[in-house]
């Protein structure tokens, strides 16, 4: 496996690159171009600028996370040939600056949500909360005012008010959409990009949905192993692949993880892993915990021993993290500060040496 960290950019990311460079084995980031509008081309010198930043910080760049696909490829509009033409473009100049895999997601509308970005455990630190009861109680609207509120400068992806704008709009047109509907809606991109992808070797790596669950009325489809499973048969290419995601994949109770990651990695296609862990409160409801097993609900030595079985060779990142050590939102977008996300690297990697050294 290879340690990754996820940066958001410079202006986009209070953490620098020579911070990210000093935590134990990191090798590179996973960066986006936050500015550019899903179904806009993204700007080639925009693209060598970021590589040259990131190279220079003696950092490499092999993961874009994520380049978004445009509400008309969801929704499955006539407009979506054009806005799945200017995906291609995008792809092919992402690979001038060699960048090997890109993780997108098929969340309709919004990215994940949660109900607190910063909920206080006792420990002195706050990480983020899912309650069901809240989210249903609560309006798209509302919630995106609470985010505005609560991440101060920084937006959160997929909740831009500037998107909010529209939101009713976007959010019917979702309305009777059936399962089979969106599936054929994804097999159009898949189809479309997939033979791009295998010809520059990049490989696409779809982000669960997370919350695993609907919210506000929206389909979630690739919440399930079952799910996934259909979601890689639409376009069989092992450019067609998955980001692992065990926070995301983990929020729904009883998922097991570690036979995902043997049955799917086993086949090649899980090509880049968001490991973090979380704790269950009751049957919906969890907080992002620290990342080790004992504070979690999830089995951290068991995700690492599947990754290893499988002979993983992927980029790995840890994934969100609590706030501490007086982290406020000036240092970090919500779960994406630098402290429990590096301790998070550390643990993982030590986990990772152990199983190797105990196999010999
Ligand atoms: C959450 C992240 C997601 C992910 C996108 C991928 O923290 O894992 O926002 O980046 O869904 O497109």
């Amino acid at each position: 496996m290879k340690m990754t960290f996820r940066w958001f950019g410079t202006g986009q990311d209070p953490i620098s690159l020579p911070y990210i460079r000093q935590i134990p084995g990191m090798t590179g980031v996973v960066t986006s171009l936050l500015t550019i509008p899903a179904g806009e081309v993204w700007p080639l010198d925009a693209i060598t600028a970021m590589k040259d930043e990131v190279t220079a910080a003696g950092l490499e760049v092999e993961v874009i996370e994520s380049v978004n696909i445009h509400e008309d490829i969801k929704l499955g509009l006539p407009s979506r040939d054009e806005k799945i033409a200017n995906y291609i473009t995008t792809m092919e100049r992402l690979k001038t600056i060699g960048i090997k895999c890109i993780c997108y997601n098929f969340m309709p509308v919004l990215d994940w949500a949660r109900s607190h970005l910063y909920y206080n455990l006792p420990d002195g630190s706050n990480t983020m909360k899912y309650e069901a009861d809240f989210i249903k109680g609560v309006t798209v609207e509302a919630l995106a005012e609470r985010y505005a509120k609560d991440a101060d400068t920084y937006e959160m992806p997929g909740w831009e008010p500037e998107r909010m704008k529209t939101i009713r709009t976007t959010l019917e047109a979702y309305d009777g959409m059936t399962p089979d509907t969106f599936y054929a809606n994804m097999k159009y991109f898949l189809d479309a990009i997939i033979p791009h992808a295998e010809k520059l070797d990049i490989k696409m790596a779809v982000h669960p949905d997370d919350p695993p669950q609907p919210i506000f009325g929206l389909p979630k489809l690739i919440i399930s192993h079952e799910n996934i499973r259909r979601y890689l048969d639409l376009h069989p290419s092992s450019h067609n692949g998955l980001t692992l995601c065990t926070g995301s994949l983990g929020a729904k109770r009883g998922a097991d993880i570690p036979a995902m990651i043997r049955e799917f990695g086993g086949e090649g296609r899980i090509h880049f892993a968001h490991v973090r862990n979380l704790r269950f409160e009751n049957e919906t409801d969890f907080y992002e915990s620290a990342h080790l097993s004992s504070l979690g609900s999830l089995d951290m030595f068991d995700v690492m021993k599947a990754f290893h079985d499988i002979g993983y060779k992927g980029w790995v990142r840890p994934d969100h993290g609590r706030m501490i050590w007086d982290e406020t939102i000036k240092k970090g977008r919500p779960g994406y500060g630098l402290y429990d996300r590096a301790l998070g690297a550390t643990y993982l990697q030590g986990l990772w040496e152990a199983i190797s050294r105990m196999k010999g």
